[in-house]
C-alpha cells in the first residue's frame, strides 16, 4: 500500500517536473511534513519533530512505530467512552482520574493546533504577515498553492452537489435527542467568533477577538458597546415589557442592526450582534444574556458599593466570559459528545502543562460550523407552528411567548441530524452552496487531506465514507474519486457514529479547534484564573457554578420552566402562562432585577 503511494507520487513528480511545474503541487511531504521547492525539478521535504523521517517524511521513528502501536483509534475511545456506564460513573467520582483523563483530553486535543498561528488563505507557507495579520481566519492547511493545477476545475457545481446529496427528502431527527435549545445556542454562541467580513471575501473575520470574548453581547466595537450601555451600575441598557427586561429599541440606541424594511420600530431590538434579529432563537438568547449581564452588575454592585459603572462592566464581562465557557464544556460540548465521562472546566489542569494562552479562529472550524440540518422543517412554539418564513425576523414571537416559553418550547422540540446526508433544509441551501463555494475560492484542501491532518486514516471509497450504498453511488457520480470530496460535504455525508448526531471527522476536528479556543481564553491563564479578576469570592463561584439551567431560571418570571439541550425522554405537561396566582412575586409589574436576585438563592 505505502509503496504504492510512493509509486504514484514519484510518478506525477516526474510529470510535474517535465512540464517545468512546481514538485510540490503533488503534495510529496508525508506525515505533515514540509515541501520546499528548488527549482522546477527538485524539492526538499522538512521532517523536522513530524516523527517521521526519509526523503518525503515517511519513515516512522522508533518512538512514533512504539505510540502508533498503542494508540487506540479514534473509534474505539469514543466507544469506550460512550459504553460502560457504570465504570464512569465510579470514575466521574474519583477526583484525581477524572482530572488525569480531563487533562489528556485537553492537552491531546490542543496539541492538534498549530499556536502560534501559521497559515492563512493568501499564504500557504509561513510568514510574518500571516501570523500578524488578525483580519484574516487562520488556516490549519495551507490553501492549495495558486500556481498548482486541479482544485476546483475538477469538481461538480456546487447546486449540483446541495442538491444531489445534501438537500433534505425528509426530515431525519437527531438520534442524540439535541433539543432546538442546543441549536440556537450554537447559533447564538459561535456568532461571536464566525463573522466572516465579506466585504473583503470568506478568508477575512470582523471578529478580531478570535474566540470568547461576548462580542456577541457587548458589540464588536467600543462605539457600539458603548451605546448599548447604561453608563449606570456597570449595567446595559433595556426595556421593559409585561413586566419583563427584553433589549432596547434601535430607535432608542441608535446601533446598527439587519433588519428588512418590514420589520416595524416596536420590533426592532438592538443587541451586540447586528444580525440578531433574524430568528427569534437568537433573540431569546440575547435576553437571556442582557438579563445576566445586568444580574451580575446588581451583585457586584452589592459586593463593591465603591466601585465605579467602568469597574462593574469590566468585571460583569469577564464573569459572563467565565460562564460562557464553563456552559460550553460542561453543558454543550458534554451533550454533543455523548460521553458518560464528565467533562469538567478546570483551567488549573493545565497549569503544568505546556499550553500557549493564544487562540487564531481557522476558517476550516467555521466551515465545519455549519450545522444548519439541525434546523427543522417548522417551529413548535406552545401550541402553535411557525413555518420558516414566518419565523424569521419575527421578534413578535419573542415578547408574545415570553422567555420561558420560548426555553421550554425549543427544549421539547428535537432537532435535525447533522452527518449522514439529505438533512439540510431546503430554506438555507443558497448558504450551503455559498459555504462549498467560499472553500474552492480558498483553495482548501479535500476531506481526505484533513481527516490525515488530524490523524484518521483517509476514506478508501463512497462506501467507506457513507456506509450507505444510495448516497455513495450519487457522490461517486458527482466527484468521481472519494479523495475529490471536499471538506464540507464530507462532513454531512459521513456516515454518523452510532445513535450519533455527527461521524467521526466532524468530532476529531471539530473538539481541537473548540478546546484550544476555550482554555486559550486568557481568563484561563495562570495570571487571570483568580477571584479578584472576577470580583472576589461571590464572582468566582458564579463562574465556576454557571449552567445552562441558571442562566434560564435566573432570569426568567414565574415557575422555571424544563431547560435542556436534550430532549427529555419524558413529556412534560406545558408550562403554564406565567399569572398572578404562579408568579412568585404575586403580579407581574415587579421590578424585574429584584426577583432575579431573589431567585438566586435558591438554585
Ligand atoms: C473530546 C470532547 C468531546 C468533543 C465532542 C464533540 C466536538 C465536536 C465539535 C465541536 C463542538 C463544540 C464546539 C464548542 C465550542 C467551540 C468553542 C470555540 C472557541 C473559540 O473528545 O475532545
Amino acid at each position: 500500500m505505502k509503496k504504492t503511494i510512493l509509486f504514484y507520487l514519484l510518478l506525477n513528480i516526474s510529470i510535474f517536473s517535465c512540464f517545468g511545474l512546481d514538485p510540490c503541487c503533488v503534495q510529496p511531504c508525508q506525515n505533515r511534513g514540509v515541501c520546499l521547492s528548488k527549482g522546477s525539478d527538485s524539492y526538499e521535504c522538512d521532517c523536522t519533530r513530524t516523527g517521521f523521517y526519509g526523503e518525503n517524511c515517511t519513515i516512522p521513528e522508533l518512538s512514533t512505530r512504539i505510540k502508533s502501536f498503542l494508540k487506540p483509534s479514534p473509534n474505539l475511545v469514543h466507544h469506550i467512552l460512550t459504553h460502560y456506564k457504570w465504570i464512569w460513573d465510579i470514575i466521574n467520582n474519583i477526583s484525581f482520574i477524572r482530572d488525569a483523563i480531563m487533562r489528556y483530553v485537553l492537552t491531546s486535543r490542543a496539541n492538534l493546533i498549530d499556536s502560534p498561528p501559521t497559515f492563512n488563505s493568501d499564504y500557504d507557507y509561513k510568514s510574518w504577515e500571516a501570523y500578524s495579520n488578525l483580519s484574516y481566519y487562520t488556516r490549519t492547511l495551507p490553501p492549495l498553492p495558486k500556481h498548482c493545477p486541479g482544485g476546483t476545475t475538477a469538481l461538480p457545481a456546487a447546486k449540483d452537489v446541495v442538491q444531489k446529496v445534501l438537500l433534505r427528502k425528509r426530515f431525519t431527527p437527531d438520534p442524540q435527542g439535541t433539543s432546538l435549545m442546543f441549536a440556537f445556542f450554537a447559533q447564538h454562541f459561535t456568532h461571536q467568533f464566525f463573522k466572516s467580513d465579506l466585504k473583503k471575501g470568506p478568508a477575512f473575520t470582523k471578529s478580531l477577538g478570535h474566540g470568547v470574548d461576548l462580542s456577541h453581547i457587548y458589540g464588536e466595537t467600543l462605539e457600539k458597546q458603548h451605546k448599548l450601555r447604561l453608563f449606570k451600575d456597570g449595567k446595559l441598557k433595556y426595556q421593559v415589557v409585561d413586566g419583563e427586561v427584553y433589549p432596547p429599541l434601535v430607535k432608542d440606541v441608535q446601533v446598527e442592526m439587519h433588519y428588512p424594511p418590514h420589520v416595524s420600530e416596536q420590533q426592532r431590538f438592538a443587541v451586540g450582534h447586528e444580525a440578531f434579529g433574524l430568528v427569534p432563537g437568537l433573540m431569546m438568547y440575547a435576553t437571556l444574556w442582557l438579563r445576566e449581564h445586568n444580574r451580575v452588575c446588581d451583585i457586584m454592585k452589592q459586593e463593591h458599593p465603591d466601585w465605579d459603572d467602568e469597574r462593574i462592566f469590566q468585571t460583569t464581562r469577564l464573569i459572563l466570559i467565565g460562564q460562557t465557557i464553563k456552559i460550553v464544556i460542561e453543558d454543550y460540548v458534554q451533550h454533543l459528545s455523548g460521553y458518560h465521562f464528565k467533562l469538567k472546566f478546570d483551567p488549573e489542569l493545565l497549569f503544568n502543562q505546556k499550553f500557549q494562552y493564544q487562540n487564531r479562529i481557522a476558517a476550516e472550524f467555521n466551515t465545519l460550523y455549519h450545522w444548519h440540518p439541525l434546523m427543522p422543517d417548522a417551529f413548535h412554539i406552545q401550541n402553535q407552528v411557525y413555518s420558516f418564513p414566518q419565523f424569521l425576523f419575527n421578534n413578535s414571537i419573542v415578547t408574545e411567548h415570553g422567555i420561558s416559553n420560548l426555553v421550554e418550547s425549543f427544549t421539547k422540540q428535537t432537532a435535525g441530524r447533522i452527518s449522514g446526508g439529505w438533512n439540510l433544509p431546503p430554506a438555507v441551501q443558497g448558504m450551503a452552496t455559498k459555504v462549498l463555494e467560499q472553500s474552492r475560492q480558498m483553495r482548501y484542501q479535500s476531506l481526505n487531506a484533513y481527516r490525515k491532518r488530524f490523524n484518521m486514516r483517509p476514506y478508501m471509497s463512497f462506501q467507506d465514507l457513507t456506509g450507505d450504498k444510495e448516497l455513495a453511488l450519487e457522490l461517486e457520480k458527482l466527484y468521481g474519486h472519494v479523495d475529490a470530496v471536499e471538506l464540507y460535504s464530507g462532513l454531512l455525508v459521513e456516515k454518523p457514529r452510532p445513535n450519533a448526531v455527527f461521524g467521526e471527522t466532524m468530532v476529531e476536528m471539530g473538539a481541537p479547534f473548540s478546546l484550544k479556543g476555550l482554555m486559550g481564553n486568557p481568563i484561563c491563564s495562570p495570571e487571570y484564573w483568580m477571584p479578584s479578576t472576577f470580583g472576589g469570592k461571590v464572582g468566582f463561584d458564579i463562574v465556576n457554578s454557571a449552567s445552562l439551567k441558571k442562566l434560564v431560571c435566573l432570569n426568567v418570571k414565574g415557575p422555571c420552566p424544563i431547560v435542556s439541550f436534550k430532549v427529555p425522554d419524558i413529556q412534560f405537561p406545558s408550562l403554564t402562562n406565567v399569572n398572578a396566582s404562579s408568579d412568585p412575586a404575586g403580579h407581574r409589574g415587579i421590578n424585574p432585577t429584584v426577583l432575579l436576585k431573589e431567585r438566586s438563592s435558591e438554585l
